[in-house]
């Protein structure tokens, strides 16, 4: 085997960005590659065949470039090693809650560590139910079905009894809020499915057009560099490529023919304009309309301005947009005339601009201008290239959404009726909390917000419900217990959740997370885990499952044995046994385990009860370290709203919420699950619950953000837009700030005076109007908060707006933690995100809407 020497051993791991062979000497890792397929026994490449040129499928994996420095991170200067105390918590005397975030901190040994956690448990749990313990991880943990947040922390947790902590729909905000009205897939949280999309898109299309969307970048999560050859191969196709982002982002700068560059937030006006445009022109499907659609005539009214006097011309986009209107035009025509496909978000039913106010009106207008252009049709998809490669669905092995361990309640499952966990946990606590409203929950219940419970896919009309913390009958929080430590840098307008813990309120708070990160440092008591290379896990890669049903961004479907590579490093320990340890404490030590000694038999089960046995021996699967499950190419592709558009009953392995059986509940039936069962341009459902609601009314409008390019008060103040898309030199927080590797991209930070800023671009006519220049430090700010940076001057980013990415690692306050005053000098860029939900109805983040101002730093710090 190549790259290796005698005395080294070979691991086969898999990370949230892709599967690896770890090499490792003297216990030591010493190098970590990409996962080749090239056994003999390994799966076949496919091959697609279109318009004369053959695509076939790469035989190694397309990690991201920060797995290749995960070794680093390994053995970074920043890994927790030991469990820790604040040093000036004592929890049968002071506690200092004030001090949380300033203090220093002590190791303790696991059984001290264990007992103060255990007896705290015990104690709030007796003098205020447990529901005072509030719980949540983040939203990625490293790479494994039996670890994973959905696994180990919600079993112990459901039967500990807490409340748990929602995560909103951070991912999908637009589609869940918006596009679910438009044309349903609610159990799939708005998101369109990719089936067979691939070589349909080879075969059929002749233009993309990638609004929010930067492929290249977020990979349509977890699958990295595996989507690159796809689009390399549909411009040898002949395939036009035209993004419309204010950031000229890295897919544009790759493959771009075409690069549009609206304000911020207004796209929508956009989108009103382009279908104005067809409207006018008759360059619109109306047959389609006439038999997939209802209620065209209602958007046809608005688009001409029967209802509020404005007909939403180019002309009229174009002062909102700052795109002028020949282009908007232009667009719209060769839109028309080809076939043309819409990559709507980095995975079809995301982008960053439906992570801004209103933003679900975006992603229904999105929808209804694919609904005007024939959805379905050969070549005319709603599609990130990101998804939709041949695979075998029928072969099952679950994803982490599925749950693991805890039998769990993320959405329609995979797993089934299966006999796996044997006793499925769910808390008898039925008190929840959004997190995007966790600080104002702590400190100042009562909170009310819209449409976040529990696992929101279950059907469309759940969103319209509404939730009051504390709810009837429950505690307010005394203890957070967080798996993760990424708030600070990932949450919005974070300056929050430095105040939410250092209020008197939180009388105990445990993290348990790898590395000694921003918000670990806000607990009293820290318990240290080891990375994914340093215990046993199963998991296939970028399978979510749950309520991203089928989805796989990668070329092959890969499920690893992932190898413990080397021991836990210093006294971390494995999420799982944590809890394990902690469950014995509790007396309930057994219903955890269920009498698995440790993961390993835990793995084995799930090996079981999936589709593997058929295919590979426990054992070889143990030794080999991964099986690669070959696609069905000899089956006829069936991408994904073909059938929809054939007006057939459906064909695709999509699963609307079937809960006991891998199979489809509209089987046999040829309509969406809108109330309808087709495309609506008025929905069905808004207009029942508020036809009044000028947020988010029946058919889709551009309303102005409260907090952007109209907002003419708050633009005296802050006269720049920021926006702060997915980084793309770090998998959110987690490779930032901890080793060299990411931190020397002068893309992700500068090195100035002896310390490693966080990046903001801005365009070349504004910072020649603040006197701003290349590697500059400047100071970014709002009321929310403060943030050093780096400044390139860069005419990707387009006038009036700056672009940094969203969420670092490296909180660093300058002064008092959760004062908007403070400086921040680690970049923490959500610090100056607003809190306020999308709309008034629709309580997810929207980050995409924050004004600032900016200026040369020239202080010292
Ligand atoms: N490298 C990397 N990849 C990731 C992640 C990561 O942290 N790092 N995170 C993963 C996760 S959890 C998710 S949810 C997905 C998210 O995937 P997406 O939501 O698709 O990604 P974003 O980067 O937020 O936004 C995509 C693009 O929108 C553009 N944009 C910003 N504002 C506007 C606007 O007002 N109008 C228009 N037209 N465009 C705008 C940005 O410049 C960016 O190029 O990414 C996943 N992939
Ligand atoms: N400005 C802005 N903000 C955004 C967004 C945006 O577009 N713009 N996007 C939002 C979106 S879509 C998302 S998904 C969120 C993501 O926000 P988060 O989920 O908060 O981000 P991560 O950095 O992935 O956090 C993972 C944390 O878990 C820890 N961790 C990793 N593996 C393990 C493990 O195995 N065990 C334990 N115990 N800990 C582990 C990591 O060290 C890290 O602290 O950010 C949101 N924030
Ligand atoms: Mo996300």
């Amino acid at each position: 085997m190549k790259y290796t020497t005698k005395d080294e051993q070979q691991y086969v791991n898999c990370t949230l960005s892709g599967p690896v062979r770890v090499f490792v000497k003297d216990k030591k890792i010493v190098r970590i590659l990409p996962l080749e397929y090239t056994q003999e026994d390994d799966a076949k490449p496919w091959s697609i065949t279109a318009r004369g040129e053959t695509f076939v499928r790469p035989n190694k994996a397309g990690i991201a470039c920060w797995v290749q420095g995960s070794k680093q991170q390994v053995y970074s200067k920043d890994r927790l090693l030991t469990p820790l105390k604040r040093v000036d918590f004592d929890p049968n005397g002071e506690r200092n809650p004030q001090n949380r975030g300033v203090s220093g901190y002590e190791p303790i040994t696991w059984d001290e560590a264990l007992s103060i956690v255990t007896n705290e448990i015990v104690r709030i749990k007796d003098e205020n139910g447990p529901s005072a313990i509030a719980v949540t991880g983040s939203s990625h943990d490293s790479w494994g079905n039996i670890g994973y947040r959905m696994s180990a922390l919600e079993r112990f947790w459901n039967l500990v009894g807490c409340t748990w902590i929602d995560h909103d729909p951070d991912s999908w905000q637009g589609s869940y809020w918006g596009a679910i009205h438009a044309w349903g897939f609610h159990w799939r949280l708005g998101q369109p499915p990719a089936f067979d999309l691939l070589g349909d898109t080879f075969e059929n299309t002749d233009m993309i057009v990638f609004w929010s969307s930067d492929p290249n970048t977020t990979s349509g999560d977890y699958a990295w560099n595996e989507t690159d050859h796809w689009r390399f191969h549909m411009k040898k196709l002949g395939i036009k490529f035209v993004f419309i982002d204010p950031h000229c982002n890295y897919t544009s700068v790759i493959d771009g023919d075409k690069w549009i560059k609206p304000k911020p937030g207004t796209d929508t006006a956009m989108a009103l304009a382009i279908a104005y445009t067809w409207i006018k022109e008759g360059t619109y499907d109306k047959e389609y309309i006439a038999s997939h659609t209802v209620g065209f005539d209602k958007w046809e009214s608005y688009l001409m301005g029967n209802e509020d006097g404005v007909a939403k011309t180019p002309e009229w986009a174009a002062e909102k947009t700052g795109v002028e209107a020949n282009i908007i035009k232009a667009l719209a025509r060769e839109w028309a005339s080809k076939r043309t496909t819409l990559a709507g978000g980095g995975r079809s039913g995301m982008g960053h601009i439906m992570r801004s106010s209103y933003g679900h009106e975006w992603s229904r207008a999105m929808v209804l201008l694919m609904g005007m252009q024939g959805l379905g049709k050969p070549g005319v998809n709603y599609y990130s290239t990101t998804g939709g490669a041949p695979a075998d669905w029928e072969f099952f092995f679950p994803g982490y959404a599925d749950g693991g361990i805890s039998g769990g309640s993320a959405g329609p499952k995979d797993l089934g009726p299966r006999g796996f966990p044997k006793r499925a946990t769910a808390s008898q606590i039925r008190q929840r909390i959004n997190r995007a409203c966790l600080p104002e929950c702590v400190i100042s219940p009562p909170q009310t917000w819209r449409g976040v419970y529990g696992y929101y896919g279950q059907s469309a009309q759940q969103q319209l419900t509404e939730c009051t913390f504390p709810f009837p009958g429950y505690s307010e929080i005394k203890m957070i217990y967080r798996q993760g430590a990424s708030y600070i840098g990932t949450m919005m307008e974070t300056n929050r959740f430095a105040r939410m813990y250092r209020d008197p309120k939180l009388e105990f708070v445990v993290n348990q997370t790898i590395y000694n990160e921003p918000e670990a440092k806000f607990a009293d008591i820290i318990f240290p885990v080891c990375t994914n290379f340093e215990r046993y896990d199963i998991g296939e890669w970028a399978k979510i499952s749950g309520y991203s049903n089928k989805l796989s961004p990668t070329n092959a479907r890969v499920v690893v044995f992932q190898q413990k590579c080397i021991e836990p490093r210093g006294e971390s320990k494995p999420d799982y046994q944590i809890f394990a340890l902690l469950a014995e404490r509790l007396g309930i030590g057994e219903m955890f385990t269920e009498g698995h000694p440790d993961e390993m038999s835990w793995i084995k089960r799930m090996y079981e009860v999936s589709d593997l046995p058929k295919v590979i021996s426990w054992e070889k699967f143990l030794k080999k370290g991964y099986y690669i499950i070959p696609p069905k190419m000899d089956k006829k592709p069936t991408p994904a709203l073909r059938w929809f558009y054939d007006q057939r009953p459906i064909d695709i392995p999509d699963r609307p919420m079937s809960t006991d059986r891998p199979t489809n509940a509209t089987e046999g039936l040829s309509r969406l699950s809108t109330p309808t069962g087709k495309i609506e341009f008025e929905s069905q459902l808004l207009k029942k619950f508020d036809p009044n609601d000028n947020e988010r009314p029946p058919v889709p409008h551009y309303v102005p953000s409260w907090e952007g390019s109209e907002s003419t008060e708050i633009l005296k103040k802050y006269p720049l837009q920021l926006i702060s898309p997915h980084p793309r030199f770090t998998f959110h927080s987690q490779h930032d700030g901890k080793t060299l590797w990411n931190d020397e991209i002068p893309h992700h930070r500068r090195l100035i005076n002896g310390y490693r800023y966080w990046v903001i671009r801005i365009n070349p006519a504004d910072a020649a109007r603040y006197g701003i220049k290349e590697n500059d430090l400047v100071k970014v700010w709002n009321d929310r908060g403060v943030v050093l940076c780096a400044a390139n001057v860069t005419e990707r980013i387009r006038e009036g707006a700056v672009h940094s990415y969203s969420s670092g690692g490296g909180y660093d306050p300058q002064g008092e933690p959760g004062n908007n005053a403070t400086i921040d000098k680690g970049g923490t860029i959500n610090q100056l995100t607003s809190s306020r939900f999308l709309s008034k109805n629709c309580a997810g983040m929207a980050p995409g809407s924050c004004l600032v101002e900016i200026a040369k730093w020239t202080e010292g710090v």
